[in-house]
């Protein structure tokens, strides 16, 4: 394997700032794979907020028989609806993998957003919602939107908005269950999914903010995210959707980094680069608290939505 200097900065905003001047700007470029932080919600708050959503059945506990709600409710992998579309596109081709299953608290764009009109009415709901998810003081929306901030040094991080002032999901949460697995993708308002028309397509990049609430573990292993250093363009798509970009990444001698990450651990990373999370068929599904990220070095906002 080649030896790469492409590392994750962390663990901490001290140790980020004295690697990167302006780590948002790094992330852009990237030159930096992942921004880091680790333990930024208490582990002992992921397992209470987790408890908290079983109980109000917004989760199930995989130990349980699978209540019927969740069985229609879950999002088939791969699955996204690009421009107008109704008909849902696939990011890749999944197969036929019974038991996987993502089950989304939350409005997501990328599932939704082919009808203006519905997603901003489920993005109300959703707003109601995480309004009153979280205890005070354990607000890890509010963890991540800081963080943020931080990491721009100057800017102003919101929640993704129309000038006429409809919001977008402030973030999702998501469950993975079964070996739920992200093949290798790229996520993009702008390249992918073509969302003209809304106010999150005029940023120039766009980031994740991931904050891992549970993960899922199978002896020694459990899932984790793998940053490819490759940033998507046209000719990679054949690659993306033929389940080849292993074979295409070798042959060009493409890095990458595994981002190992316990619960509490949040990481943003630049979504236009190619990325994955092989499934992995543990007990627990794998919980993380979800967003995209809207960047441009010159705008003094930076939105976020989920
Ligand atoms: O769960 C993660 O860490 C990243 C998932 C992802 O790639 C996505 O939601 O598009
Ligand atoms: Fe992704």
């Amino acid at each position: 394997m080649a030896i790469t200097h492409w590392k994750t900065s962390e663990p901490d905003l001290e140790t980020i700032f004295a690697q990167h001047q302006q780590p948002l700007d790094a992330l852009a470029a990237g030159d930096v794979p992942a921004l880091v932080i680790r333990q930024a919600f208490p582990r002992q708050s992921c397992q209470r907020l987790i408890e908290r959503l079983v109980a109000k059945e917004l989760l199930y506990d995989p130990r349980k028989p699978v209540p019927e709600k969740f069985i229609d409710a879950a999002i088939p992998e791969g699955h996204f609806r690009e421009g107008r579309n109704k008909q849902a596109s696939r990011a890749w081709d999944a197969g036929t993998a019974t038991g996987r299953r993502r089950i989304d608290i939350g409005t997501s764009l990328g599932y939704r957003g082919s009808d203006p009109d519905a997603f901003f009415a489920h993005s109300r709901e959703s707003q109601d919602l995480f309004a009153d998810l979280f205890s005070a003081g354990e607000d890890p929306v509010r963890i991540l939107y800081d963080a943020l901030q931080d990491l721009s040094r100057t800017k102003r991080v919101v929640t993704a908005h129309e000038p006429d002032g409809r919001q977008y999901g402030p973030a999702i949460i998501r469950a993975h269950y079964g070996g739920y697995t992200y093949k290798p993708h790229f996520d993009s308002v702008r390249l992918r999914e073509k969302r003209e028309g809304y106010a999150v397509h005029e940023f120039e990049h766009q980031f994740a903010g991931v904050l891992v609430l549970q993960n899922t573990q199978l002896g020694e292993l459990s899932a984790q995210c793998i940053l490819h250093q490759c940033l998507w363009q046209p000719q990679i798509d054949s690659h993306l959707r033929g389940g080849t970009f292993h074979e295409y990444a070798a042959s060009e001698g493409v890095a990458n980094v595994e981002v190992v990450l316990e619960p509490g651990d949040l990481y943003f990373f630049n979504t236009r680069g190619i990325h994955e999370v092989p499934g992995v068929a543990g007990d627990l599904p794998r919980i993380v608290l979800a967003t995209f990220i809207g960047y441009s070095s010159d705008r003094e906002e930076i939105f976020v939505w989920s």
